[in-house]
């Protein structure tokens, strides 16, 4: 086989137990993904929330914001392909690997993160978050895609006009 079959992904925002598209582990019946371990990354990273839509994002200006917390799991390539259709990898955010502290063992571990790696200079001006919730004090509620007004085109808030 060439490709790997198993992959372990951190995840920081909505894919996190508890938030509003932790189901798309689920997508696909009889797909495998697994709860590993607790995490935050060995490198600071911005995480914001952003867009009139409250999508969270973590920017790749590595050495600004925080040790980001999030949650590594296991998963197939069914799973990891089932992700990358919702973050819209490589065109919107880029899955790449990065090292994260295993937070139940202090061990260190290399694991995919969807990040965003261009973006207007504008978003390192808003608050950086240490750990996403969708119900933190922010108040910035996700609003779901299905639930979105079509003509609003977002994008240009992050990547410029
Ligand atoms: N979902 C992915 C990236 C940002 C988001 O909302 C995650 O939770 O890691």
């Amino acid at each position: 086989m060439s490709a790997k079959s198993v992959h372990k992904v951190f995840v920081y925002g909505t894919l996190k137990k508890g938030e509003p598209n932790h189901q798309w582990f689920t997508k696909t019946a009889g797909a495998h993904h697994k709860f590993l371990y607790n995490a935050q990354t060995i490198e600071q990273f911005p995480l914001i929330i952003a867009t009139q839509f409250n999508i969270p994002f973590l920017l790749h200006a590595p050495g600004k914001g925080h040790h980001v917390q999030g949650e590594v799991y296991e998963v197939d390539n069914q799973v990891l392909a089932d992700l990358d259709i919702l973050e819209d990898h490589p065109r919107f955010y880029i899955r790449e690997e990065y090292e994260v502290l295993n937070l139940g063992n202090n061990v260190t571990d290399k694991v995919w993160i969807y990040m965003m790696k261009t973006f207007k200079p504008e978003l390192l001006n808003q608050t950086f978050f240490k750990s996403y919730s969708n119900n933190g004090d922010h108040g910035l509620k996700y609003v779901e895609r299905y639930l979105r007004d079509p003509s609003a085109n977002h994008k240009n808030q992050l990547f410029g006009e």
